[in-house]
């Protein structure tokens, strides 16, 4: 029935959450949640999702051909999936609200090198708060890839679902061990958030996203929940085409396996372990280190504590509020510290050009990493 995972002294504040999600203008993030739903961790912590496997991400540019490239980047993108949409289900039971990353928050990691594949790093930032907007870059330098991208989310409420449409992209660098230089536009799937009322959410991934490479070849990956290509949940189908030319088919899972057009070929398997981003320890971490930034207020949702982590988030609020106030009075503003803000991104117009399918905005601003 509803609201059957909402422990009981919770239900009454799940109720009217539910209720205020009805009214919600497009952004989730500052609205308040009961605790059980509460999640410790920040929204800066998950573009380290795009790197779960570095090896996939390592070995885009080792394909021999474009063709290879562009599917070996369609594995790495799939495989991303799992670790993006449901970690937070078999982590802590449901999707939960993560915390809203405050202006300049920052997060930093490394996947150590393994078998000379080299080391892969990622820097994140939040580019701003209202709307909430997360920045990153993650590069494997020796392997030859980086990924740029950033990202945001618009919501809204179906009376049912949660129906989130994110903006941003990402754009992914790639220099074959043959030389040259190749682009992939990376666009983002819709999701859409069940289970709600029951109190447990999950992610779906609906409708459509693409890759664009520069080397003119496509992937266009189509997302549908139970009941429609497999009676699985979690289900997709991909083409890879150059121009009007289809070549390859996959189709399966993003949690578990696919295969090359309708198999027996395995194309991936999704469920693969996965290796989690390494961090400095929050001792040694800066003051605008995510984990160190947030430490009391996810160690009072962790342990139960909800009084101690409501103050200390009022606390953050307040101090957030402050800053920009004294800003607006010193006629100064804030200060990125890894990416530049342009209003359009060359290598975004170009790509986004070569997909016909109307998958991406005319024209998206852009998050530039500074080096
Ligand atoms: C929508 C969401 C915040 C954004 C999360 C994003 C889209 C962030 C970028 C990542 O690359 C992928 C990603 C995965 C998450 O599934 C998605 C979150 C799911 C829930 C959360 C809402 C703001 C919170 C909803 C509150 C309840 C009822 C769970």
């Amino acid at each position: 029935s509803s609201g059957a995972d909402v422990p009981q002294e919770q239900k009454a504040g799940w109720a009217s959450f539910l209720k205020s999600l009805a009214h919600m203008t497009g952004d989730l993030s500052s609205m308040t949640a009961p605790p059980f739903i509460l999640s410790p961790v920040s929204l800066t912590e998950f573009p380290a999702y795009w790197c779960e496997h570095p090896g996939l991400f390592a070995a885009i540019s080792e394909g021999s051909t474009p063709q290879e490239r562009m599917e070996r980047v369609l594995r790495w993108f799939i495989c991303t999936l799992k670790g993006q949409y449901t970690t937070r289900n078999e982590k802590m039971g449901s999707e939960k609200k993560p915390l809203n990353p405050v202006l300049g928050e920052v997060f930093y990691g490394v996947w150590p090198d393994q078998g000379g594949r080299g080391e892969t790093r990622l820097i994140v930032e939040q580019v701003s708060h209202h709307p909430p907007i997360t920045a990153y870059y993650i590069e494997n330098e020796k392997a030859g890839v980086a990924l740029q991208g950033h990202s945001g989310q618009k919501t809204s409420f179906t009376g049912t679902s949660i129906n989130v449409k994110q903006s941003g992209h990402a754009l992914l660098t790639v220099k074959p061990k043959s030389g040259g230089q190749e682009t992939y536009l990376i666009t983002l799937p819709k999701l859409r958030i069940e289970g709600i009322v029951w109190g447990s959410p999950y992610v779906e991934l609906t409708d459509s996203s693409a890759i664009q490479s520069s080397t003119g070849y496509t992937a266009a990956i189509d997302y549908k929940g139970k009941g429609y290509f497999t009676g699985k949940s979690h289900s997709f189908k991909a083409t890879l085409s150059h121009g009007s030319k289809t070549l390859q088919n996959y189709e399966g899972t993003w949690t578990g396996i696919s295969t090359v057009g309708k198999g027996p070929t395995v194309f991936l398997d999704s469920s693969s372990p996965k290796e989690e981003v390494t961090v400095q320890p929050v001792e040694q971490q800066g003051e605008w280190e995510s984990r160190r930034f947030w430490q009391k207020v996810a160690q009072g949702i962790r342990t139960g504590n909800y009084d101690e982590a409501a103050k200390e988030k009022t606390r953050i609020e307040n101090d957030q509020r402050q800053r920009r106030r004294d800003e607006v009075a010193e006629g100064t503003s804030w200060q990125l510290v890894h990416f530049t803000h342009v209003d359009s991104d060359p290598e975004y117009q170009k790509l986004s050009n070569m997909l016909h399918d109307k998958l991406t905005p005319a024209h998206e601003d852009a998050y530039i990493f500074k080096g």
